[in-house]
């Protein structure tokens, strides 16, 4: 059931999304309702991939094992909330959706953020609850960079996007080389000296890029950070970015100077979605078909009619199916090496919005953990 939005009027649309959401809210939450797709009307035998496809998650090792990571941060945007992404996708039934596809599942307790809280007296105000937003990334790439190691895909459940921050280093400790696909409304390139409301959500990116000399982020100033004094850096041509449709000036400015390939909601408008993940593929393989690739699926970047439930809500977002193409193109490359998904807050939408956006996030991970259609 998923009705391509351009051909909706907007009336329709809520009126479909209502019918959804009473639908989804009745409907026993747990595997059936996400292994069989959109929930309505479908037959739930599918055919579904078996992570003994060599072709498939390559980069893991055999038997194919995801280690769900909770990572349940707040502290990088304003509003409580964002911390219930984990729990409320695994009481929706996640480990048996990842079974379900064939995959070992080491189900992990959600990193703890909030036993070290310290005094904010050092905390910059444009890098706002710095030492705790330091304290919770460095333990969440630690973490990463463990699993990885054991060969394991892990599966980064957030909290706010600032918990990038921390997905990344730890997979740059490991794979530098990661190609990196970054789907998101907005770019996340901030740095303490750009930002206009100092949340940490925003700098993930503007973090961790290898800046040129005059841009580059002074660590010692940031309490906590101290990590990544000398930590990994991503390149400017390692990462691409899908589904942009707010940025800051400084943003597009480093995108240009930079030569960063971004693919805004225009792109995606004038070249179609599957165009535009041909060509990002073709720029992050250029000289490694087999580089292993990381998506960072912000849930913003859904159209907010579809995914309500979060803290930056723009406007014009993917419809439902170039969201799931998305997630479906990084799966069948069959380089995806680890993956995240991040900025639910339940708390910002109505029961109804709050269980769409939720079970969307499901259906998306099921999608670039290797479902099929067919
Ligand atoms: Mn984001």
């Amino acid at each position: 059931m998923s009705l391509p939005m351009q051909s909706l009027s907007l009336k329709t649309f809520q009126r479909v999304a209502s019918r959804q959401t009473r639908l989804f809210t009745t409907a026993v939450p747990g595997p059936s309702s996400t292994t069989g797709g959109a929930g309505i009307g479908n037959v739930e035998s599918q055919l579904l991939p078996s992570m003994n496809d060599a072709e498939l998650f390559k980069h893991c090792k055999y038997p194919r094992t995801t280690s769900i990571i909770g990572a349940p941060m707040t502290f990088g945007q304003p509003f409580v909330g964002t911390d219930a992404g984990p729990a409320l996708l695994r009481d929706r039934g996640l480990r048996n959706v990842l079974t379900s596809l064939g995959w070992r599942v080491e189900d992990l307790p959600d990193l703890d953020f909030d036993t070290e809280q310290v005094s904010d007296a050092r905390d910059p105000p444009n890098a706002r609850n710095c030492s705790l937003v330091a304290q919770g990334t460095s333990k969440l790439a630690d973490t990463v960079e463990s699993k990885l190691r054991k060969g394991h895909f892990p599966l980064v459940i957030g909290g706010d996007h600032s918990v990038g921050i921390g997905s990344l280093t730890g997979i740059l400790r490991v794979i530098p080389d990661i190609g990196i696909i970054w789907v998101d409304a907005h770019a996340d390139l901030n740095t303490p000296a750009t930002s206009g409301s100092g949340n940490m959500h925003g700098m993930p990116v503007g973090l961790l890029l290898d800046h040129s000399e005059e841009n580059a982020v002074d660590f010692t100033k940031l309490p906590g950070f101290e990590f990544l004094i000398d930590g990994p850096r991503i390149s400017p041509d390692q990462i691409v970015y899908i589904g942009l449709r707010d940025i800051d000036p400084t943003e597009r400015l480093w995108i240009r100077d930079y030569g960063i390939k971004a693919f805004t909601m225009y792109d995606i408008d004038h070249f179609g979605i599957g165009k535009v993940m041909d060509m990002a593929f073709e720029h992050l393989n250029k000289g490694n078909p087999n580089r292993p690739l990381h998506i960072s699926y912000d849930i913003d970047a859904v159209d907010p009619l579809l995914a309500p439930a979060t803290g930056t809500k723009v406007r014009g977002g993917l419809t439902y199916r170039e969201a799931h193409f998305v997630a479906e193109a990084a799966a069948q490359s069959g380089n995806l090496a680890s993956a995240e998904i991040v900025e639910f807050n339940p708390s910002l939408s109505d029961d109804g919005g709050a269980s769409e956006t939720l079970e969307l996030g499901e259906q998306l991970i099921a999608s670039f953990m290797g479902k099929s259609l067919l």
